[in-house]
């Protein structure tokens, strides 16, 4: 390789001259870089390489340690093999270039002949693309499910009004998932840099991801499934805790409510309409100018009397947070921050000041541990007050002008780096601060906490959504698409602003979203200063009733939702599935036509479509498929055309499944007597594991919580339902079986035979404005059946 100027030329990793076993991998010289892999499990390898002797050890992102797992090396002249229970690993050493193989010798990914390259202080790692190999992933990324033929960078953006192929946007989350020839990989590049991931974008031959500069730092991992990536990938950068139930009911937001009046008529509102909603998010009016840590005198004079008047209302208040502090001796928060010294300093020493909403601000150096805990020890006044849920925005870091000086220093646990390697973190580090030091306050209650910038591992602080999107119907379905790639991305718990918040939502369109949004795993309306009025109300009596109808629905599934959030919590699993994770080698599934359909937990097949449109072509995997509110059995595996009216959200549910679901509450804080389960009679067998606690402390973490596996034997008409596992003891007094697609009059609980009664039922009331006669709505499934019976934590076997 050509030994002229850096920069004008790319030099690759060199020939091996050395290497040397350790207890978790290897470690290699090379006549230009050195490298070290190491295992993480049999599966998951990590490829450090660089132009220093020694590695970077430092990681936000990753909280998994290295596994001494029993592998076997191999050295032949031309290369090095490295062998687990799962993969193997050949390592060429003329020059050293990487290639995974499976254990049968597939290539599952293998370097391109650059391999591993440097222009400069630039460092990227280029892969051979596969035949049809296909790319998935990236979190909050525009654009088409597979990511093929595109390239992107991470670089946390405040990106108002984004549109369809506006990149970067808030958050950077660099892990990608490849796949082809049935085989399926994941790579985490770990490097806070800007980063750069190229699918055969202008090229034919490689997809590749480089950093401006730092390490190449990245994971490998072989996993069987989609599923298993994302496990595995959420093993290395962690999982969320169990949020809130009340914060995964409706929130209902605008920029802003104020003054407290407009909160108090609010909260009655949703109280007088029969529409469930568990929390009112406060935006920047609540605070004195602006300013964080303060409450407006005027607008909100008895902070206290509102929150605890909304408590009373089962209502939570979520409050905006922003990271600027304002440039004003007198302002507590600003003259403690300087006496703390907490603030992000040019390299000359003086504190940078960027202009934000309270005018020029400081910015706390989040990745200064004390700092962390300086800011996280400031909410104490919010929580006395009663606030238990925090908004952090603006974290990326957004100043007016958006152009965040590359030199300002920043700690880094002590290290010291510049924005350059640091801002991609910013807003993930303010968002732990703001968990940790919530959680610590609220003395063993969890706190919610949501975020617009993050980065990879955010996921083990807060929720996030995806910022100032626009209202219109493009818009709307391109936040499924960013809600289902974060999903693949570890982050379980995200959501779009339903009815979007840059411009007025049309009457059809904010129902549509409404109803879209109440199968997301974080569910919130919002809109920006000065549109429209925005409250499921604001668009008259038919988007009303449609809107009361779907939050309504999200209600009575809260027993199913909240045991999804569950499995996120212990595996990663996404709440919102993309369709690639159950069905990655299925073609379909990445067809414009079909990809922003996605699975809601294992058992809801949901198809978002404009609100415009009254028929939608859609696709159904294999298996067969409920109409959700006829019953009409779908045959699965085939593309076909549903009706999609405005008030008919498409959604399916799979046949061979049982949903455990309650009635509709004005709340999640209600105490539920009755367990639904509604079981949907089909060929197919499924699995669901019931989850509950008192959903709102830390105490399931000591045992307090219950496990119930509900399996569905679908061609022996029999469900099982193992008996309660753990000290939480439901509130549930009865239990109500809902027969779904069965001609049978009995079923047998235990042995002893229950007569079933025949109904009409529905999940959703019908419209008024339909009339009975000459415009029959067939909001109604015939011919359901349904027995009620005591509650009882013991094993129960179902056969009809
Ligand atoms: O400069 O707090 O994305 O949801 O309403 C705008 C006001 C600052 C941006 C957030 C938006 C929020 C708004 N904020």
């Amino acid at each position: 390789m050509s030994t002229t100027i850096n920069s004008v030329t790319s030099k690759s990793l060199g020939t091996l001259s050395s290497f040397k076993k350790g207890a978790d991998g290897i470690s290699g010289i090379t006549s230009q870089g050195n490298f070290k892999v190491t295992l993480y499990s049999d599966s998951i390898f990590r490829i450090a390489i660089s132009q220093a002797e020694h590695f970077e050890s430092l990681s936000y992102a990753v909280v998994a340690n290295p596994a001494a797992i029993a592998f076997e090396i191999m050295e032949s002249d031309s290369m090095l093999e490295i062998k687990t229970s799962t993969t193997l690993l050949t390592i060429s050493k003329h020059p050293v270039r990487f290639s995974f193989k499976t254990l049968d010798g597939r290539i599952i990914n293998e370097d391109e002949t650059f391999g591993t390259s440097w222009i400069g202080d630039q460092v990227t790692t280029y892969k051979k693309l596969q035949p049809h190999e296909r790319f998935i992933g990236l979190g909050e990324k525009t654009g088409g499910l597979d990511r093929r033929g595109h390239a992107f960078q991470n670089w946390t953006t405040d990106a108002y009004g984004y549109g369809n192929g506006t990149d970067p946007l808030y958050c950077s989350t660099p892990f990608y998932i490849g796949i082809h020839n049935h085989l399926a990989y994941g790579i985490f590049f770990d490097n806070t840099h800007k980063t750069f991931f190229n699918f055969g974008a202008s090229n034919n031959r490689y997809s590749s991801f480089s950093a401006d500069a730092g390490e190449m730092n990245y994971y490998f991992m072989n996993g069987n499934s989609v599923a298993e990536i994302i496990k595995q990938y959420t093993h290395l950068t962690g999982r969320m805790e169990m949020p809130p139930i009340w914060s995964i009911g409706y929130q209902q937001c605008r920029y802003s409510y104020y003054p407290d009046k407009e909160v108090y008529s609010l909260a009655k509102t949703f109280r007088e309409k029969d529409i469930p909603a568990d929390v009112i998010v406060l935006d920047i009016h609540y605070m004195d100018k602006y300013k964080i840590f303060t409450w407006d005198p005027k607008n909100f004079p008895d902070p206290k009397g509102l929150i605890q008047h909304l408590r009373d209302q089962g209502f939570h208040i979520v409050i905006m947070c922003d990271p600027g502090i304002k440039v004003e001796p007198g302002y507590e928060t600003y003259d403690d921050g300087i006496k703390k010294d907490v603030f992000i300093k040019y390299p000359d020493g003086e504190n940078y000041q960027g202009q934000v909403w309270p005018g020029w601000c400081h910015f706390p150096d989040f990745t200064n541990p004390e700092t962390r805990a300086w800011w996280g020890s400031k909410f104490k006044d919010y929580v006395n007050l009663g606030v238990d849920g925090f908004w952090n925005d603006m974290n990326e870091v957004a100043t007016w002008g958006n152009s965040l000086p590359e030199n300002l220093e920043l700690s880094f646990e002590g290290n010291k780096a510049t924005t350059r390697r640091g801002r991609n973190l910013f807003g993930f580090q303010m968002a732990r601060s703001t968990y940790e030091g919530t959680k610590k306050l609220l003395k063993g209650k969890r706190p919610f906490n949501l975020t617009r910038s993050g980065f990879s591992g955010i996921q083990r602080y807060a929720a996030v959504w995806t910022g100032d999107n626009v209202s219109y119907d493009e818009h709307m379905l391109l936040g499924v698409r960013l809600v289902n790639s974060m999903g693949l991305t570890g982050i379980a718990f995200a959501g779009y602003d339903a009815g979007g918040f840059v411009g007025d939502a049309n009457t059809k369109l904010f129902a549509r979203w409404i109803s879209i949004a109440s199968l997301s795993p974080f569910f919130r309306a919002h809109t920006m200063i000065n549109t429209r009025d925005s409250e499921p109300w604001s668009y008259g009596e038919e988007v009303e009733s449609i809107c009361r109808n779907y939050i309504k629905f999200r209600y009575q599934l809260m027993p199913y939702i909240y045991s999804l959030f569950y499995d996120a919590s212990k595996t990663g699993m996404p709440v919102q599935r993309s369709l690639a994770i159950n069905y990655t080698h299925d073609h379909r599934v990445y067809d414009g036509k079909y990809y922003n359909q996605y699975l809601f937990g294992p058992s809801i097949l949901v198809a978002p479509v404009e609100s415009n449109k009254e028929l939608l072509k859609i696709f159904f995997p294999e298996g067969e498929w409920y109409d959700v509110y006829t019953g009409t059995l779908w045959q699965g595996n085939q593309e076909t055309i549903v009706e999609s009216p405005i008030h008919k959200l498409p959604v399916f549910i799979k046949a061979g499944s049982v949903l455990p679901m309650q009635a509709a509450a004005a709340n999640t804080g209600i105490k539920q007597e009755e367990l639904i389960l509604h079981i949907y009679c089909g060929k197919d067998s499924s699995e669901f594991l019931l989850y509950m606690d008192d959903g709102e402390t830390f105490d399931y973490q000591n045992g307090n919580s219950a496990t119930r596996t509900i399996q569905m034997f679908g061609t022996q008409n029999k469900v099982i339902i193992s008996k309660s596992e753990g000290d939480f003891k439901s509130s549930y007094k009865k239990i109500k079986f809902v027969l779904h697609g069965s001609d049978v009059d009995s079923l047998s609980i235990n042995g002893s035979n229950l007569r079933l009664t025949h109904h009409v039922h529905s999940f959703f009331a019908p419209l008024e404005k339909y009339d009975p006669i000459n415009e029959p709505d067939s909001m109604g499934e015939e011919n359901v059946k349904i027995v009620t019976t005591e509650y009882t934590d013991e094993g129960l076997e179902i056969r009809w």
